[in-house]
């Protein structure tokens, strides 16, 4: 099999069938308001609250077993928290949770919160001070409320001590805590903490909407108590907590063909111009992957505008492998290069980063499902899952205020254990194909840097410039700062 150096030949195959479609799916219904606009820096944004109390709140059906034999989940009682579609990313949550009647031993009790369709869940809590399988751990009693938030203050995994200091015929005093993992075979005393962020972060409304669980077991028998009041605080924001994102790819929940995706999931569908019908763009993404013999690498820049200064600490790469279905992202290294201009232009200078060097921080589902233009014959499939991939900034560009005003490039690959091909999907807006300035590159199989054009389908002279999505998280600086030295 050839190299490909972009996922179109499913696309090119589909365009030569040449199908013929009713007169009412010609049209493309999309084109409407993009929620993200492209390039924009996203600081400023206000950041939203949505507050939902729990339903089927109640008694936690006890443990099987003894009062001195633990670690056999009972019946979990399972309470629903019910989101609307958010206009906006997830930044941060907390739970709060009031134990009526008191639980009578806290260690008999894990707390798990599942986002909607199983797509992400975390441990709140669990068999606080058991560290062998079948410990009972702490006695203390569970009253509340507790609030698991990222904004706990110290001790780290606090829980732990306080239900350790409290004894067993006393209560956790109520507070805000960290989030720790369960209790048992192989865990220590204390748990350190979990991030509510790092896990929930990121995620799109049509993720978050629908019913939340937060499922809470009892794994001793004897003591018992009841969950009297459960609630769950969703912070959101239009952007997200990037400061920068080079523009979305969602193209809405409905192909252009009026398929609808599958619950929890959006389309990212190659489009049309609204303005040009018949012609839709043919490459789904463009490799940016270390496989066997090449090592393709893509590129793109962005702009800090005059009177900012940015820190950066983290980027996201969104990518997908074709075909892959597994639950955990397949990405083990991604390395990433910053410029003062393109990556082989005269004169650009490397700021930070190399080739060599893994900053690959870990990935998510985006909910986005990439999909050839549907117009055009394709039927959409669920194969191209999109992940965001998170990366470390290069050290040597991670100072404060490092990023003046100006314009720096981008470059980057990534690779899975086996050397599998895997794409950059490109910035993706209804009805349009692509926009003024887009200009992402590619470093190609023959190891040449190219712009990256789609050349539609049918082809269609001129071909279109593309950009390739990605985020930045860090902080913004303001002229205000430099010349008072203070906010
Ligand atoms: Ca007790
Ligand atoms: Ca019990
Ligand atoms: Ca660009």
């Amino acid at each position: 099999m050839p190299l490909m150096k972009y996922s179109s030949a499913f696309a090119l195959a589909i365009s030569l069938l040449a199908v013929t479609l009713p007169a009412a799916s010609a049209t493309n219904p999309a084109g409407g308001v993009s929620t993200v606009q492209q390039g924009i820096s996203t600081r400023g944004v206000p950041l939203h609250t949505f507050t939902v109390a729990g339903t089927g709140v109640g008694m936690i059906p006890d443990g099987p077993g003894t009062p001195t034999s633990c670690g056999s989940a009972g019946t979990p009682l399972d309470i629903g928290f019910t989101l609307p579609a958010l206009a906006g990313e997830l930044v941060d949550l907390d739970v709060e949770l009031h134990f009526s009647p008191v639980h009578t031993w806290g260690s008999d009790v894990t707390a798990v919160l599942i986002s909607p369709g199983g797509l992400r869940q975390h441990t709140l809590f669990g068999r606080l001070g058991a560290i062998t399988a079948a410990a009972c751990g702490h006695g203390a009693d569970l009253a509340g409320p507790y609030i698991f938030s990222d904004a706990a203050t110290p001790p780290s995994g606090g829980l732990w001590q306080a239900a350790q200091a409290a004894g067993g015929a006393s209560q956790i005093p109520a507070g805000s805590y960290f989030t720790t993992d369960s209790g048992g075979e192989g865990a220590v005393n204390p748990m350190p903490p979990t991030s509510l962020v790092a896990r929930f972060a990121g995620m799109q409304p049509w993720q978050m909407q629908g019913t939340w669980i937060l499922r809470v077991t009892d794994s001793g028998g004897g003591d018992t108590g009841g969950v009297g009041a459960a609630t769950l605080r969703i912070h959101y924001r239009e952007g997200g907590s990037a400061i920068y994102d080079n523009g979305p790819m969602s193209t809405g929940a409905t192909t252009d063909s009026g398929v609808a995706a599958p619950a929890g999931y959006h389309w990212s569908e190659l489009q049309q111009d609204d303005s040009n019908p018949g012609v839709a763009n043919t490459n789904a993404g463009f490799s940016s992957a270390i496989i066997a013999g090449t090592v393709f690498r893509v590129a793109d820049d962005f702009t800090v505008p005059p009177d900012q200064a940015w820190t950066l600490t983290h980027a996201e790469f969104p990518a997908y492998q074709s075909g892959y279905g597994g639950a955990a992202a397949p990405f083990d290294f991604l390395s990433l290069r910053i410029w003062d201009g393109p990556p082989t232009a005269p004169g650009s200078q490397l700021l930070c980063g190399d080739e060599a060097t893994n900053v690959y921080l870990g990935a998510h589902e985006m909910g986005l499902l990439r999909v050839f233009n549907s117009i055009a014959g394709s039927t959409p499939s669920s194969t191209r899952r999109i992940w965001a991939m998170k990366a470390a900034i290069p050290a040597a560009c991670a100072g404060t205020g490092f990023f003046g005003a100006g314009t720096y490039w981008l470059d980057w690959n990534s690779r899975i254990p086996g050397m599998a091909n895997h794409f950059t999907p490109t910035v993706t807006l209804p009805g349009i194909r692509s926009q003024p300035g887009d200009n992402a590159q590619q470093r190609d199989n023959t190891g040449v840097w190219v712009e990256l054009v789609d050349v539609g389908a049918p082809i269609t002279p001129p071909s279109v410039p593309v950009a390739l999505p990605f985020k930045l998280y860090g902080s913004i600086l303001t002229a205000d700062i430099f010349a008072n030295g203070f906010e």
